[in-house]
This record gives C-alpha cells, structure tokens and sequence, in this order.
C-alpha cells in the first residue's frame, strides 16, 4: 500500500486469524527516556510473544505508516531526538511531510484496528488535564476511543490527569470501562483510585467473552481494560499528588501547554521520583502487554 506497510510476520499472523497485540511509539519517543524507552518496548514485545501472540509496534517512518517494527526500528525511534508526536490528526500531515512520528493511542488505535488488529495495550491513556473544564486540555484519545472498535488494556488515564472527569468523558464517548481484577480505575502508577467502576473480569477468557459480544453487536467504540500496576511497583498516592502538583506548577512557569505538556510532566516527575516513576512506568506497560497478549489468544482461540 501507497501509505502503509505491514511487517511480514504480522500479515502472516493477521491472514491465520492468530493472536496479534499492537503497540504505541510515542510511549517510546516522548513518554520515557533513553535507554528506558527501548527496554521498555523490547519487553513489551517479547512479552507478547511468550504469551503466543505476535507484536505490532505502530510508527509513521519517513512518511509511511508501519504496522509492526523490527528491532532497528524500535531502536530508531527510541534514540532518535526529532521524532513528531503523531496523534490521529497529524496522521494525514506526517504522511504528505515524509516525516518520522510516535504515534499516540489515537493514532495507533486508528492505524491498528484500520490493519485489522482488535487489541492494543500502553501504559495509560490520555485524558481530561488537571483544569481541564477551563483549558479544554482533553486528550484526543478520548474521542478516538469513542470511534474505533479496539479493545485497550491499559492502567487507566495516567495519574496527571483528572481521573474522575476522565471517567465521565469516557462514559460520554461510550467507552466501556472494565476493571481486570479490580472494583475500582486504576490510577497509573498507583493502583488505585477511589473511582469505582461497573463492570469487572478477572480471567483473560472472562475479557474475551464481553469483547465476542461487543465485536457481535457490531459496536464502533472502545473497550477499555484496565489493569492495576503490580504491587511491587505501585506508588503512593500521596508522593504521586505531591511531585504532580510540583511538576504542574514548573509547567506553568515555564509556559509548557498543549501537545508537550504530558511528556514534560512525566519527565519531571520522573525525576522528582528519583526514577521510581520510570521503573513503574515500565513494569505496567509490560503487565498490560502480558494481559493484553493472554486476551488476544484468548479471543483467537474460540475464534472472535
Ligand atoms: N502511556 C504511557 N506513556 C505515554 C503515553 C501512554 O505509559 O507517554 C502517551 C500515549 O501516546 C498517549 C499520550 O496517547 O501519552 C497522551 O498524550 P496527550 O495527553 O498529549 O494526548
Ligand atoms: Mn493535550
């Protein structure tokens, strides 16, 4: 295709109905810091493959959309430093541009589920900023979400965010919302909020069995898993709030708005965590990587 290029083994799984998982890049180039970012993905990719589904790492590369990325790819975009942050969008942009994007959880959802691809997994989804009801800083994942059938396995919205306001956009956009192994939305580096949430699975074939009759009833939104970090790795809640509400005022000062805004938070609490933040950052991603591959062969087994 003239915009876009599926790795090989990603075809041959895709034309035998075998499980298939896709990943973000923006994750990698504007979420976490070298050489993070490319261990980070590395294992988000084996992961998937120990479960016995194949990864499909989406990026936009000199202008062409990818739908799976081999190992000098992912490192690519992991070192590289001038890499466009590609939400759904900036997709048509990038292509004409002839540029190099991570795409975004809008982007991906988009270019995945477009390839045939029905499960994704990150690390969190945007959402609704802090203020949000006055800056209308409100993450396009969330109108993506309400528009393409993929299921997502995430840790919820990342903890920046107001995640009660998140929630009501998600339940605006006809997003459903469920928790794996949990009663309440996990708060991303945390694993909980005090949010509660309706629906709950606790098995990889409990998950499949809702996604068989979402795909049946032929809806056009999202599923949302969410996935608590494991508990070795969660954070306070309280240290989250404080090095946050630090981070948000140096952004201010600093003017960071719009699309740099959620890397330069992260980066910073990244270090005001002394690196703690990275490491969760890490360990959910993979977990969600892990859960979303198990969801996938789940599906692929009966058939979805
Ligand atoms: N998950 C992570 N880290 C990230 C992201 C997801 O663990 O950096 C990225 C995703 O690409 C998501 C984006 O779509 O952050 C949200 O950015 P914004 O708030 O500007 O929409
Ligand atoms: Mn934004």
């Amino acid at each position: 295709m003239k915009y876009s290029q599926i790795h090989p083994p990603v075809q041959a799984a895709l034309s035998a109905n075998r499980a298939v998982v896709a990943f973000e890049t923006s994750l990698i180039s504007h979420g976490l810091p070298w050489p993070k970012n490319l261990e980070t993905a590395q294992k988000m990719e084996t992961t998937a493959k120990n479960q016995g589904a194949i990864p499909a790492t989406v990026a936009v590369h000199k202008g062409k959309i990818r739908i799976g990325c081999d190992t000098l790819l992912l490192e690519h975009f992991a070192r590289a430093q001038d890499v466009l942050k590609v939400g759904r969008k900036d997709l048509s942009a990038a292509i004409a541009e002839g540029r190099d994007g991570g795409t975004t959880v809008s982007a991906t959802i988009h270019c995945a589920a477009a390839a045939g691809i029905n499960i994704f997994a990150t690390g969190g989804i945007g959402g609704v900023h802090r203020g949000g009801e006055k800056s209308l800083d409100i993450s396009a994942d969330l109108s993506a979400l309400g528009r393409t059938a993929i299921t997502v396995v995430c840790s919820g919205a990342k903890s920046i965010l107001d995640l009660a306001k998140t929630l009501e956009v998600l339940e605006s956009q006809n997003v459903l919302v469920i928790g794996f192994g949990t009663d309440s939305l996990p708060a991303f580096y945390a694993r909980d909020s005090d949010l509660k949430l309706e629906h709950r699975v606790d098995t990889p074939e409990q998950a499949a069995e809702v996604l068989r009759a979402h795909h049946a009833l032929a809806m056009e939104s999202a599923v949302l898993v969410v996935n608590p970090i494991d508990k070795e790795f969660a954070i306070d809640w309280q240290d989250l709030q404080s090095w946050t509400e630090q981070a948000e005022m140096e952004a201010a000062t600093e003017c960071v708005s719009g699309k740099a805004l959620t890397p330069y938070l992260l980066g910073r609490i990244g270090e005001l965590s002394e690196g703690r933040t990275l490491a969760a950052n890490q360990a959910l991603a993979v977990g969600n990587a892990e859960l979303a591959a198990q969801i996938a062969v789940a599906l692929a087994a009966e058939g979805a």
